[in-house]
């Protein structure tokens, strides 16, 4: 019987290897993981827990806040803010920063998240899930924090990762040293490697896209699906299936776990928004989990990772997954621009 690791022993590892991580950092993920546990014992208790339901309240995107995402939210901060490892966390539920009180000691790392990606699906009891990204305070910012810290491009990341609630809990993460996945043992009540150097194949038959939005969108994602839908008697030569989770947690774990391409490309419903996906707590953390599994994420005209970003809740178009049909889709954008 193969010997059980840890996530915290996997996280001792890479620190001990040439220091890949700082002990900061190390803790840092110990303490998010232990967050997603309590989140996951919160979900799976659904009903049975009162916490379905909105909490009748909206965020800072005008969403309807379910319950859940309230708490969530709150478990991802009140397990932060008192380690001495961050400065400041940034969540999809509030307006601005929270900046760690003064009565905690302040550490050099930015915690950004969606506590509860794709809580639509709450209530119908389909997998969601916990999105975190992890930036440095660049060098020279001085004592304090603002949101304009918080604003670097994906490329910067230090450590990037999910945590899925859905048949199993498995949290995923990257520290740019490929990626690795952790179920949760809850006998145990720990997360235990399951799978490390995940490859996403090159190639697919399978895409991720919310068809009823296709009368919305501009030519190049237009070309490319009706691609797919033309099959083996179209250009492409071979058929394709879709599927659309509505959780970008469940649907990027698939696309990790067996190749894929996710699109949730800019429409003509908002032209003045890029697309819907924020670009700083969905696109960057999941783009980066994507390439180091050996995929590729842009936005249709450039790579997400290095896209400079201007406000903390910025939206972007997203095209992720294997990575020759991302090139396919982004060489058809290149081509339509002239
Ligand atoms: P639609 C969930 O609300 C989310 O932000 C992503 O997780 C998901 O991929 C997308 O929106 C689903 O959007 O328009 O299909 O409901």
């Amino acid at each position: 019987m193969p010997q059980k690791i840890s996530l915290t022993r996997y996280l001792v590892e890479q620190q001990r290897v040439d220091g890949h991580i700082p002990s900061q950092l190390r803790l840092l993920l110990e303490v998010v993981a232990r967050a997603c546990k309590s989140i996951s014992q919160a979900v799976n208790k659904g009903a049975l827990g009162g916490v379905l339901g909105t909490a009748g309240s909206e965020n800072v995107q005008g969403e309807v806040q379910k319950k859940l995402d309230i708490i969530a939210n709150e478990v991802l901060i009140e397990a932060n803010e008192w380690g001495g490892h961050l400065a400041a966390m940034a969540s999809e539920e509030m307006d601005g920063i929270y900046v760690v009180p003064n009565r905690y000691p302040q550490g050099e790392y930015l915690l950004l998240f969606d506590p509860l990606d794709g809580s639509s699906n709450i209530d119908v009891n389909v997998s969601i899930g916990t999105i975190f990204s992890v930036l440095k305070k660049p060098e020279g910012a001085g004592a304090g924090v603002s949101e304009q810290d918080f604003l670097q491009p994906g490329h910067r990341q230090v450590a990037a990762g999910y945590c899925i609630y859905g048949p199993q809990t498995t949290l995923v993460l990257t520290v740019g040293d490929g990626v690795a996945m952790f179920t949760l043992d809850r006998e145990m009540g720990s997360f235990v490697l399951t799978q490390e150097n995940v490859q996403i194949p090159p190639d697919t038959k399978e895409f991720a896209i919310n068809m009823s939005n296709m009368r919305h969108w501009d030519a190049p994602v237009r070309r490319y699906i009706d691609e797919c839908l033309a099959g083996k008697d179209g250009p492409r030569g071979k058929d394709f299936n879709m599927r659309w989770v509505a959780s970008m947690v469940a649907d990027v774990h698939r696309i990790l776990s067996r190749g894929g391409v996710f699109l949730y490309p800019w429409d003509k419903r908002e032209p003045d928004k890029p697309g819907k996906l924020r670009l700083m707590y969905e696109a960057n953390p999941m783009g980066w989990l994507v390439e180091q599994a050996g995929g590729a994420a842009t936005s249709g005209r450039q790579r997400i990772l290095d896209i400079q970003p201007g406000k903390l809740h910025e939206r972007v178009s997203v095209i992720l997954g294997s990575k020759n049909e991302v090139e396919r889709v982004t060489g058809y954008h290149a081509g339509a621009a002239g």
